[in-house]
């Protein structure tokens, strides 16, 4: 017998009613591969679905993505600081690509994620990547959208930049992707069209002067080209005296302000299905759906209504009627 507070529907209830210290056993339950784990994983995320919650999730779920050393962690550090400062309860789910076999090289001096143990409005936890650089398990997509039922903000941290490279964009409702000063590769990326216009465009490390001042100047300039002048580009630094916390905790809330949320998490909850369905069957369960760009065509054309569990039925017994 699994005890009543690991239950997913009692766990999606508690995060209904914002109870935060459900966030840990939530996680736990959905990185548990066991098979009793999966059907409790439907079970609280049917709970915390728009039917159930009565309209999308209150939290701001935020992407922060960009190459590893840029200074995502050393930034969130003081993003959570500024978000409680601001009285908002915080999540982070730090995608580690160490779990990667490659991964290890990649970290270099990696600054942990710093905040105040006390606190209990605040959340962290690193989780596994996904296959792919950029790529997210399936236990990640799900605690996003489980944990935006509680908190007021949850973000996820992963490591990627470019197109191939990062799922996050199909589960954030805003994402920010974060440059390093004098490394163009978003720059030319952006320029390439190889890189969708992120929501808004983050250049750390405004410590080191003219490089990154230089930096938001050729981004804001290659915005403006591509017609994206409103854009938000934002410089901070996360040496002292931090800088551009507020500006950039401002420029993600007019982007959560200007958002068609329910689109957005609509799209976000069918990706969640496919992504589910894909890691399960692999390329032959995505093969008997006709492909991916057919699965997502046909996910489109599925009632608004329908939630990750029911929208992963309906993928399998699509399969099953084409098969
Ligand atoms: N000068 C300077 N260094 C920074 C800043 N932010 C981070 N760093 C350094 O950059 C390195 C990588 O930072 P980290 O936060 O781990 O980057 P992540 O891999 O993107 O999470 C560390 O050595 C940090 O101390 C900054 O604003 N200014
Ligand atoms: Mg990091």
């Amino acid at each position: 017998m699994t005890p009543a507070s690991d239950d997913g529907r009692a766990l999606g209830d508690r995060l209904r009613s914002r109870d935060l210290s459900a966030a840990a056993p939530v996680l736990n339950m959905l990185e548990s591969r066991s098979p009793e784990a999966r059907a409790q994983t439907a079970a609280l995320l049917h709970a915390v679905s728009p039917a159930s919650v009565g309209g999308e999730a209150p939290g701001h779920v935020v992407g922060v993505t960009g190459p590893p050393g840029v200074g995502k962690s050393s930034l969130l550090s003081h993003l959570v600081e500024g978000w409680r400062g601001r009285g908002r309860s915080v999540a982070v789910l730090a995608v580690d690509p160490s779990s990667r076999r490659s991964g290890g090289a990649l970290l270099g001096d990696r600054a942990r994620i710093d905040v105040d143990p006390a606190d209990r409005a605040v959340f962290v936890r690193s989780m596994a990547a996904g296959n792919r650089l950029g790529g997210l398990a399936p236990s990640t997509r799900a605690a996003a959208s489980a944990l935006a039922a509680a908190f007021d903000v949850v973000v996820i941290e992963t490591v990627g930049v470019g197109q191939s490279e990062t799922e996050v964009a199909d589960v954030a409702d805003t994402v920010a992707v974060v440059v390093q000063p004098g490394s163009g590769d978003v720059l030319q990326f952006l320029k390439a069209g190889i890189m969708e216009i992120p929501d808004v465009l983050v250049v750390t490390k405004a410590d080191l002067g003219r490089v990154a001042t230089r930096a938001l100047s050729d981004l804001r300039s290659a915005l403006r080209a591509l017609g994206a002048q409103d854009t938000a580009v934002v410089a901070v630094s996360s040496v002292s005296p931090p800088a551009g916390i507020d500006d950039l905790i401002d420029a993600l809330d007019a982007h959560r302000q200007s958002l068609d949320l329910p689109a957005r998490r609509l799209r976000a909850r069918r990706m969640h299905a496919l992504a589910d369905f894909s890691a399960e069957h692999g390329e032959r369960g995505l093969r008997a759906l006709g492909g991916r760009r057919a699965a997502e065509k046909w996910l489109a054309e599925q009632d608004p209504g329908l939630d990750v569990p029911a929208l992963e039925e309906a993928l399998g017994e699509r399969t099953a009627q084409r098969g």
